[in-house]
């Protein structure tokens, strides 16, 4: 009678090899009947959902991209009895991927190639989940034409660009994304040496609150901490707060304003989230002076007694910075020797004399006296 019913049981297995059906298999040797095989077949009643996203497995381009879509399969497949020795295999696969993916990147082997050299006015990294648009609107913002691609991780290095706001340039970090499971080993080196922070969230997906609450919590292990740009950060705390702009990817996808809102709600009162689409906006000049904002810093120009400032090669110095800062900035020498200077400023001065403790504001000039 078993006999018959392991019969029964391949007849199945077949039928399910040909995609006819989908269970999941218990396999035990029989002993009493001649080795035979005999399958406990365990119905998993996996939805249809299960079978598309199983098919990406094929086509994944890397370990990173193969957790994701495992991980995808997990949340899919149903809990119960029937589905047990499937999750366990699934979560097996996950974690061989993931061992084999932290030793490639060990900090040991590979060193820190992916540190950028600062350049510019200020450096500012993007952070965000997979495929939220983050090398879409470096693109956007700046001339670089890095890989965009529908699927996860297509970024898997730091890529600096330049981006352009009025008279100064901004270099903006393009990074692989940042997920709950995976973050590269050097990735908190790359922001804590960094101006700047811009997340870039996904607003075509829902919750994209959980993706900030995740990002907070990897970047909160390693001890950084992402506060708003009117915040003012000591020094000695920079490497560990950082300021931060958060953006709403996709802003133009369907359920767009509903998910901008949930995201709304999580943040209250300690970020603006600014929604926006990379691939279809022309209204990102906005981002960009928010982004020079996030730096903190000002915009001051020299000048030389009977002449005109040169606008174009504005010196930069941090927000609060005095006259006297002013001075070394253009001259090491020229801190010690100033007598006084003579500011024009937007709306406060037309020349006056300043000492040189006076405060700067941004789009200042300075005519120095030595
Ligand atoms: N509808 C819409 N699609 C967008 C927008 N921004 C990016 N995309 C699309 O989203 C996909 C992912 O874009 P990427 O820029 O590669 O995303 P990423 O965050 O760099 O992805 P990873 O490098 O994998 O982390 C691409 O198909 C883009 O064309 C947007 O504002 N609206
Ligand atoms: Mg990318």
């Amino acid at each position: 009678m078993i006999i018959s019913q392991t019969t029964i049981l391949v007849k199945q297995k077949k039928a399910i090899l040909q995609g006819k059906t989908r269970c999941f298999f218990e396999k035990k040797t029989d002993f009493e009947y001649n080795k035979k095989e005999v399958y406990f077949i365990m119905p998993a009643n996996l939805p249809p959902q299960y079978f598309e996203t199983e098919k990406k497995l094929k086509t994944a381009k890397n370990p990173q991209e193969k957790i994701l879509i495992l991980e995808e399969l997990l949340s899919i497949v149903p809990k119960h009895k029937g589905t047990e020795k499937l999750q366990a295999l699934l979560k097996t696969k996950i974690a061989k991927l993931r061992s084999s993916a932290q030793k490639k990147t060990g900090p040991a082997k590979q060193g820190m190639p992916h540190l950028i050299e600062k350049t510019g006015a200020g450096q500012v990294v993007l952070v965000g989940p997979p495929n939220a648009g983050k090398t879409s609107l470096v693109n956007a913002l700046t001339n670089a034409a890095l890989q965009v691609a529908d699927y996860p991780f297509t970024t898997h290095a730091t890529s600096p660009a330049m981006m352009k706001f009025e008279n100064i340039q901004i270099q903006l970090i393009d990074t692989p994304p940042l997920t709950a499971d995976y973050m590269e080993s050097w990735y908190p080196e790359i922001i804590k040496r960094a101006d700047g922070i811009l997340v870039v969230l996904d607003l075509s997906k829902p919750n994209p609150e959980e993706m900030m609450f995740m990002i907070q919590e990897k970047l909160g292990e390693k001890h950084i901490d992402m506060v708003n740009s009117r915040q003012n950060i000591p020094e000695e705390k920079k490497q560990h707060v950082k300021r931060a702009i958060i953006t709403a990817n996709k802003a133009d996808a369907k359920g767009g304003t509903d998910n901008l809102q949930t995201l709304k709600e999580y943040l209250s009162t300690d970020f603006e989230p600014i929604p926006l689409s990379a691939v279809n906006d022309h209204s990102l000049e906005d981002l960009k002076k928010r982004i020079f904002e996030l730096l903190n810093i000002i915009r001051v120009y020299s000048k030389i007694p009977g002449k005109k400032p040169d606008f174009s090669e504005p010196f930069t110095l941090r927000k609060g910075s005095t006259v006297l800062d002013m001075a070394s900035a253009v001259h090491r020498d020229f801190g010690q020797k100033l007598k006084y200077a003579r500011i024009w400023s937007e709306k406060k001065y037309q020349g006056q004399k300043v000492n040189r403790d006076s405060i700067l504001d941004d789009g200042d000039i300075i005519e120095l006296h030595l």
